[in-house]
């Protein structure tokens, strides 16, 4: 700088941008601080896909526990909030076209709700669907839930056989090969499926019958419509290897007798009460936790009991929010919230944390509390992976632990360790490191939940349609990055105890994500949206594991990132890169994906200053005076096709990203 007779060498020189930054960072603290649960946790809206809901209401209809009549009010506003101008219903809530499997579960809702065939917003539901050949284009799962309340016949859906059941584990086909999402999900199906349960005919299911299906319900060849689908509901189309499996099965359940239905039936049956049990009859997520539901109820006198609990468990799935009542993605999403939220208040100056030492704390108490204790009852025999030490995505009362949870709980617990009394237990660090290292993949990735069991040519014999991925836990950039970051904590913590382990842990893991990362530099993020999400975790798990910044894969990761960003200084990718699995700009830059792309490069240590400048102004001139940010397009995603909302990533991810660029700026 110039040296003036009026600027003496004394003064100090402050950056109008770090001051901008502190200051949005000081507010954003109280701002978490106010929205911080009693609990010391941080919840939030978790809604988004549209199957959900519907799922609910077939399931309260079914059990007459049709809902209250000021929910029910609210439960139509979210519909009617979501519905398209064209009419229909979108697989989520931001979909950018309509899906015949939501439309029809959704207007089959409406109409159990209370409202009449002719209300506008039905009437435009139903020309929809109708202009599309009706709701026997619906994806596979929408015809499952219809054939529950009377409205399809059975016949008109593949099989699924709950003898899959009793196959040798070691078959290929067994479902405790599979995800166990997708596993969770056929294992109620299949026993539904095996009884044929279907609900009573009332007045309005003979009345649904007709509104549902242009052609008339009494004329439809129901065994032709098996492989019937819209286009918009395709997005998996059947393989020739699915239509094989299909006609086997086929074959099998047109045999008169079936030896093994009943002892496959009861096998189901205990799978789905001990799932009930080990997860507090929460279940692993919202689907089998309604179709779970749905079997106690067709048990009947049997089933009454754990029918009530588990339709009072699913009370905690439902969330009334900006836009109406909504059926959330899991029982709550607190876990990743809280852990997140922590790393964020920790990157910020000292002196604006120090006011916030109350809100640590609860945070912490809210991560010990919740760390899984015990291994669920007989693992093998449930294909249940240990539990011990790690982290759920909710609390310990949903009960299931991910790979990428525990990292994130780990490496808050080894950052807080010692602050606050009780602490955690040595003992349960250590087992969640031992659980981290259990559950590392040969290709050198984490998965999900569990270890990647079937193989990848599974999910040719996908048939949900309208999402990709869903046979197989595959290793994942995000979750593979989130461990290797946590085993790098915990081998400075643990020195000595686990440094071999850790350091070929490690090995492999930078070599799986170094292979997955895309000639253009980017990678791709599967649970946020995409490529922006991808790459923060792909760069920040190399760095962590020691990879340097200036490593050629790095560099190309940045450049990557810089070239997308946006005028206004943002980053905003569109939600359907997931889909079509390349990066499609949004109209306007997004705070989440902002503060992904900044915490990159900043970590990356990249030197192009200025683009770091106006990311930092962009996230600045987007808080509201209250420390908070608006909302904005959904920005999370499963199985390629669902957004779902993290409505706290807006609150916390900013501040994590104007933390580590202020800390990096001045040093
Ligand atoms: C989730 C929620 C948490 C999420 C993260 C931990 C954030 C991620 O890093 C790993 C994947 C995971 C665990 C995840 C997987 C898919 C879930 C379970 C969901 C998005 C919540 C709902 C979704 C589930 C599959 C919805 C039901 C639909 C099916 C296709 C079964």
């Amino acid at each position: 700088m110039r040296p003036t007779l009026e600027s003496p060498r004394t003064s100090v020189v402050v950056d109008p941008l770090q001051a901008q930054a502190q200051e949005a960072m000081r507010k954003a603290l109280s701002n978490l601080a106010h929205l911080q649960e009693a609990r010391g946790s941080w919840s939030g809206d978790y809604g988004g896909p549209m199957f959900l809901l519907p799922m609910y209401l077939a399931l309260a209809e079914l059990s007459g526990r049709r809902p209250p009549p000021a929910q029910a009010a609210r439960m139509r506003t979210y519909f009617l909030n979501v519905q398209r101008a064209d009419g229909g219903i979108g697989l989520h809530a931001e979909s950018s076209e309509g899906s015949m499997f939501t439309s029809a579960l959704s207007y089959v809702a409406l109409r159990i709700l209370g409202m009449g065939p002719d209300e506008a917003p039905v009437v435009r539901l139903r020309e929809w669907m109708a202009a599309r050949g009706g709701a026997l284009g619906s994806a596979s799962w929408g015809k499952f839930t219809l054939c529950l309340l009377g409205l399809y016949e059975w016949e008109g859906i593949h099989p699924v056989a709950p003898e899959l059941w009793l196959l040798p584990k070691g078959a290929p086909l067994h479902p405790g090969n599979l995800w166990c999402h997708c596993r969770q999900v056929y294992l109620p199906m299949a026993w539904l499926y095996g009884m044929r349960a279907t609900g009573p005919t009332t007045p309005l299911t003979r009345a649904l019958r007709e509104e549902l299906y242009p052609q008339g319900y009494a004329r439809i060849d129901w065994k032709a419509q098996r492989d019937t689908v819209a286009r918009e509901d395709d997005y998996r189309p059947q393989t020739l290897a699915l239509k094989a499996v299909n006609l086997a099965l086929a074959r099998a359940e047109d045999l008169p007798f079936k030896p093994l239905r009943q002892k496959a039936l009861d096998e189901c049956l205990k799978h789905i009460a001990y799932e009930d049990r080990v997860t507090n009859d929460i279940d692993i997520g919202p689907v089998n936790a309604v179709l779970n539901t749905v079997v106690h109820h067709f048990r009947g006198k049997d089933g009454a009991e754990d029918f009530e609990r588990g339709f009072e468990a699913l009370q905690v799935y439902l969330w009334d929010g900006h836009d109406g009542l909504k059926m959330q993605g899991y029982n709550n999403s607190e876990l990743w919230d809280t852990a997140f939220a922590v790393q964020a208040i920790l990157s910020a100056p000292e002196a604006l944390q120090a006011p916030h030492g109350a809100m640590l704390e609860k945070a912490h108490t809210f991560l010990r509390d919740n760390q899984i204790l015990e291994d669920v009852p007989e693992p093998e025999a449930h294909y249940r992976h240990r539990s011990k030490g790690g982290w759920p995505f909710s609390n310990r009362a949903h009960g299931w632990p991910i790979t990428d949870c525990s990292s994130e709980g780990l490496k808050c617990a080894l950052a807080l360790e010692g602050r606050f009394t009780p602490g955690i237990p040595l003992e349960l660090l250590r087992d969640g490191v031992q659980l981290i290292l259990s559950w590392q993949n040969d290709d050198g990735g984490w998965a999900t939940y569990e270890k990647k069991r079937g193989s990848g040519w599974l999910e040719q014999l996908n048939p949900s349609q309208v999402f990709g991925d869903i046979m197989v836990d595959y290793s994942y950039v995000e979750c593979t990055s989130a461990c290797l970051q946590a085993l790098v904590a915990a081998k400075k913590r643990f020195k000595g105890e686990f440094d071999e382990v850790i350091d070929a842990a490690v090995k492999k893991g930078v070599a799986f994500l170094r292979a997955q990362q895309r000639p253009d530099g980017s990678f791709e993020g599967s649970w946020a949206v995409c490529f922006t999400y991808g790459t923060w975790f792909g760069v920040t798990g190399l760095l962590a594991a020691g990879v340097p910044g200036n490593d050629g894969a790095v560099r190309r990761a940045c450049d990557f990132l810089v070239s997308k960003q946006k005028a206004d200084g943002g980053w905003g990718e569109a939600g359907d890169s997931c889909r079509e699995r390349r990066y499609l700009q949004a109209k306007t830059g997004q705070v989440a994906q902002t503060s992904w792309a900044l915490l990159t490069l900043v970590r990356a240590g990249d030197v192009r200053a200025a683009v770091q400048r106006r990311a930092v102004d962009f996230l600045a001139r987007r808080q509201e005076s209250d420390g908070s940010w608006a909302r904005e397009a959904l920005v999370g995603v499963f199985n390629r096709t669902c957004l779902i909302n993290y409505d706290n990533y807006r609150h916390y991810f900013p501040l994590w990203a104007m933390g580590e660029w202020a800390a990096a700026a001045t040093r």
